[in-house]
């Protein structure tokens, strides 16, 4: 493929020399357009970008600080207690903390980061650190995914700058290779992984016993993501080349040989997840984000950093089958392999938010520029982009981890094309993590970006990526003490120079497979975008590729995008019938359910149940019809079950040392005084006497006029909130007596009134788990007066106490769980509005009525999605387009939302999206955490 070395970038290359010249235009790919901007967004001037990057190296030192002395050497701070995460110590948090093997993962990770941050006598300490306390044997399961990209690539980004430094001759004249060893002692640690027939790794493995059973603990899974499997290339040849130790980059390149050979021919895609022993796709679904989107880069990735045709070549196929099918500019949908037109999903997830980074790395500028900024707009809406989010801009999962992703594409977007606004949105950025996720000790993630919530969470990522991508941003060349030219980033942002691209290359080439001759020709341009040529006759270029996308998430109908066949719009047949206009009385709409191979059953109870057959369908396109019809009905019964269902609260710490910062989730009560329609209530707490609240309380004097705290158990809700409000309470927090509970590990829930009438009950009650609770009443043990603000929606934190800043106490955080696929038929229930009633929340006095679960145990996305033929799901009627109104409406809170002058406590609550978003959240979440492992 010389010839393809020859187009776009400039002259024809001879082939031998491939390989540099790629490294040279994968830098070249990354050097700034700033020179050129003569127009458009106000430019930023240099005492601005300054500030800006002094800003971001102070919020890295109080992240970095903090976990260096609160937490090293735990993997990880936990920034709302203030303490280190150490695995098995803390609730389990499933397969996310597979990332923790007790080797100070933070730190690790945190190490090239110091020296891009000019921190070099950090450096020097923490490499120091590292060499003297980290042990890469313990007997603990770890994700080999992570482990490569976080721990391998933290070490080899390490040695990458340390001896760029010893070179220099100031810094690190001691080193003498000892992180490269320990990279190699951990290498040999992960080989293991990769001892199946197919060479695609096993997920995990113990670091002290391999995969051997029983020690350890590991190796009977059969299933990988596609990126656990083909995210390894970057680290494993880059020790491979650093140590001439070729068996690492064979087995990374091994496992990649085979991922290609399986993609789905006819598509060209490769699913969420892959049988490691027969290569089997597990997971259907395909798309740019979850489980799949550091395989694409590494791809990408790989030819720049090896120079090796084949893996350019695979990219080349997977992209021109990605732009051809996933990509619906701005959106980025998943879809299914064998049936590339079809959706897979309505949702998408905020891990995708890297791919317009990777598009400049190709040189696909354009919708880079749009999914950006759609990525943005969904940002400037929720403070965060939430994990997952609908097509028409809903939040699907609430949580926001600190993804780097979006910064990562925002610098590489303002490499590109030198536009200011990318420094603009970088700005807003930084303002956001300052605003809602700073707190006394770190950077805690969000938990609902929504009501504002932290978990007690700090991933070592947001040290290795966030802070890296943001400072880079703001800084020119003269601000880093090397040339970041001369580097690649891998996925975790840690940087292999691309001088490995000639160094024991001696294993390149090896598995290359044959078969790309047969693709067209185009697909082989050569991929670096050549800034200086592109940008400078129309500077305006990236400003009038997002104006008209200037609206797209305000304006959106709140309604599942769901893509209609080309072939419908071109030949202008009737479009398919939507779920939305379908009435079970209309003779024409059963005619057409029949086509579809839908039919409808009445039950006895009055419901009308919808069953799909595909294979009764009057062809493959009526199937699909159906099929689209079924997953909206699905939709639409799902947005209503929401409706009838409280969204989870916020109790925000208002009191010294924490004035608002610490937020914790709160569960709802089906009586007593609505938080989200009347204004927050604020006050002082008081444990009540007696503590379970079951009888007269003793202590009037103590909760008069105050918040009283009452401990779950004994007696019901309602009791419980008579006799405080009795006693003179303006609320209550229910403290769950069950120790150790927390939302790490349950869901949330709203507490059911008694089964009589529950009118009387004047005052808010809310909900907390133990962990959350015993998070005030260590306050109270330290600081005595307490006050709390009990609200739908956190409010901003007093603007006047901005500056002050001490550590809080205990935590919060999250749960998982897996998902299935596979089936054959799908079903729907439509109820009418007397069923629907019996729908509505289960009210059992006393039990706490488990909206999520409920929710969670009827409809998934997944399911619903992953394959046409078999579900069996319940579903009302519903799914009216927001009218212009309610869009005003939410635009306005949004608004009022991110004015920072406004003082908390006067805010519109904007709950009907809350209430609107908050049922898919658990749907969502088993399934993005299955996808990320
Ligand atoms: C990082 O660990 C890496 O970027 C990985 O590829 C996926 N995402 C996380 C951060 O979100």
């Amino acid at each position: 493929m010389s010839e393809a070395g020859g187009r776009g970038c400039g002259s024809p290359i001879p082939q031998r020399a491939r390989w540099s010249l790629v490294a040279a235009t994968a830098a070249f790919c990354l050097v700034s357009a700033t020179s050129v901007w003569t127009a458009g967004a106000e430019p930023m001037s240099r005492e601005e970008k300054q500030k800006l990057g002094n800003q971001v190296l102070e919020m890295f030192d109080h992240a970095y600080g903090n976990y260096m002395e609160h937490a090293y050497p735990a993997d990880e701070l936990m920034p709302l207690t203030c303490r280190g995460r150490v695995r098995g110590q803390e609730p389990s948090r499933g397969d996310v903390d597979d990332a923790l093997g007790k080797f100070s993962l933070t730190l690790i990770d945190s190490l090239d980061t110091l020296v891009v941050l000019n921190k070099t006598k950090e450096f020097e300490d923490a490499v120091r650190k590292v060499l003297r306390d980290v042990n890469l044997d313990n007997d603990v399961v770890v994700s080999v995914f992570e482990t490569n990209i976080r721990v391998l690539g933290g070490l080899l980004g390490g040695h990458s700058l340390a001896i760029m430094l010893k070179e220099k001759g100031e810094y690190m004249q001691w080193y003498n290779d000892e992180l490269l060893q320990m990279a190699k002692q951990l290498g040999y640690k992960l080989l293991p992984a990769f001892n199946t027939t197919s060479g695609l790794p096993y997920p995990r493995i113990n670091l002290k016993f391999g995969i051997r059973k029983p020690e350890a603990r590991t190796g009977t899974e059969t299933d990988t993501c596609t990126a656990c499997a083909g995210t390894l290339i970057l680290e494993f040849a880059a020790l491979s080349r650093f140590t001439g130790a070729t068996i690492f980059e064979e087995y990374a390149r091994k496992a990649l040989d085979f991922l290609w050979e399986k993609r789905q021919r006819s598509s060209n895609l490769v699913g969420v997840t892959i049988n490691i022993h027969t290569g089997d796709w597990v997971r259907k679904d395909s798309g740019v984000g979850a489980g799949i989107d550091s395989y694409y880069e590494y791809l990408l990735k790989a030819y720049v950093l090896l120079g090796d045709d084949s893996f350019l070549e695979r990219f080349n196929t997977h992209y021109d089958a990605i732009m051809r099918y996933i990509s619906q500019p701005p959106l980025l949908l998943d879809v299914h392999i064998h049936k590339p037109m079809l959706n897979a999903r309505t949702w998408m997830d905020a891990l995708l938010a890297f791919f317009p980074g990777l598009q400049v790395l190709k040189g696909d500028i354009r919708p880079a520029i749009e999914t950006h900024e759609m990525l943005y707009q969904v940002i400037k809406k929720h403070n965060f982009l939430p994990e997952a989010f609908t097509t028409d801009f809903r939040v699907h999962w609430a949580q926001h981890p600190l993804r780097p992703e979006f910064a990562e594409s925002t610098y590489f977007l303002y490499k590109a094309t030198g536009d200011p606004y990318y420094l603009e949105v970088g700005k807003t950025l930084i303002e956001n993590l300052n605003k809602y996720a700073r707190v006394p000790c770190g950077f805690a993630a969000m938990k609902d970006v929504r009501t504002g919530s932290h978990e007690d969470r700090m991933d070592s990522f947001f040290l290795a990526e966030m802070f890296k991508y943001l400072y880079l941003l703001f800084a020119d060349k003269e601000d880093i003490i090397f040339d970041i030219e001369d580097y690649i980033f891998t996925t975790e942002a840690h940087l292999l120079p691309l001088w490995l691209s000639t160094t024991n290359q001696s294993i390149s080439k090896k598995n290359t497979t044959s078969e790309y001759t047969e693709l067209d020709d185009s697909n082989f341009d050569w991929t670096c975008p050549n800034t200086q040529i592109l940008f400078p006759n129309d500077p305006l270029y990236a400003q009038s590729i997002r104006e008209p996308l200037k609206n797209v998430v305000d304006k959106s109908c709140p309604r599942g995008i769901i893509r209609v066949r080309e072939e419908s719009f071109r030949s202008g047949a009737k479009p398919p019938l939507r779920a939305r206009d379908f009435m079970a009385t209309n003779p024409e709409h059963l005619e057409i359910l029949k086509k579809m191979g839908v039919s409808l059953i009445h039950l006895k109870d009055g419901r009308v149940q919808l069953v799909q057959h595909a294979i009764q369908a009057a062809s493959s396109i009526d199937a699909e019809d159906g099929l689209r019809f079924m997953q909206e009905m699905i939709e639409l019964s799902s947005q209503q079950q929401k409706e009838q269902q409280l969204p989870p609260r916020a109790v925000q710490i208002v009191s010294h040392p924490f004035f608002g910062r610490v937020v914790l989730t709160a569960g709802p009560a089906q009586f007593g005084l609505d938080l989200s329609k009347h204004k927050e209530t604020r006050g002082f707490v008081a444990s009540s006497k007696p503590y379970n609240g079951c009888s007269e309380l003793t202590n009037p004097e103590a909760v008069m006029g105050k918040i009283a705290l009452i401990q779950r158990g004994q007696c019901m809700f309602a009791e419980k909130a008579r006799n405080i409000q009795n006693a003179g309470a303006i609320g209550g927090i229910v403290i769950d007596d069950n120790e150790g509970s927390s939302s790490d590990t349950a869901p949330l829930f709203q507490m059911a009134g008694d089964g009589k009438d529950t009118d009387d009950i004047k005052i808010p009650m809310l909900f907390l788990f133990s962990k959350e609770g015993s998070i005030i009443l260590d306050a109270i043990r330290e600081y005595e007066e307490v006050e709390v603000l009990l609200s739908d929606k956190a409010k901003d934190r007093d603007p006047e106490m901005e500056n002050e800043e001490q550590p809080s106490s205990e935590n919060d955080s999250q749960n998982q769980s897996g998902e299935q696929i596979s089936s054959s038929s799908q079903e729907v229930d439509l109820v009418d509005q007397e069923s629907s009633e019996e729908n509505s929340l289960n009210s059992h006095p006393e039990s706490l009525s488990l909206a999520n679960m409920d929710n969670a145990a009827s409809i998934s996305p997944s399911e619903q999605t992953s394959n046409p033929t078999e579900n069996h799901e319940t579903t009302n009627l519903n799914g009216e387009c927001t009218d212009l109104d309610n869009q005003l409406q939410e635009q306005s809170e949004t608004e009022e939302d991110s004015n920072p002058n406004v003082s908390w406590g006067k805010k519109v609550q904007p709950i009907d999206s809350i209430l609107a978003d908050w049922n898919e959240d658990i749907e969502a979440f088993e399934m993005m955490e299955k996808d990320e492992l």
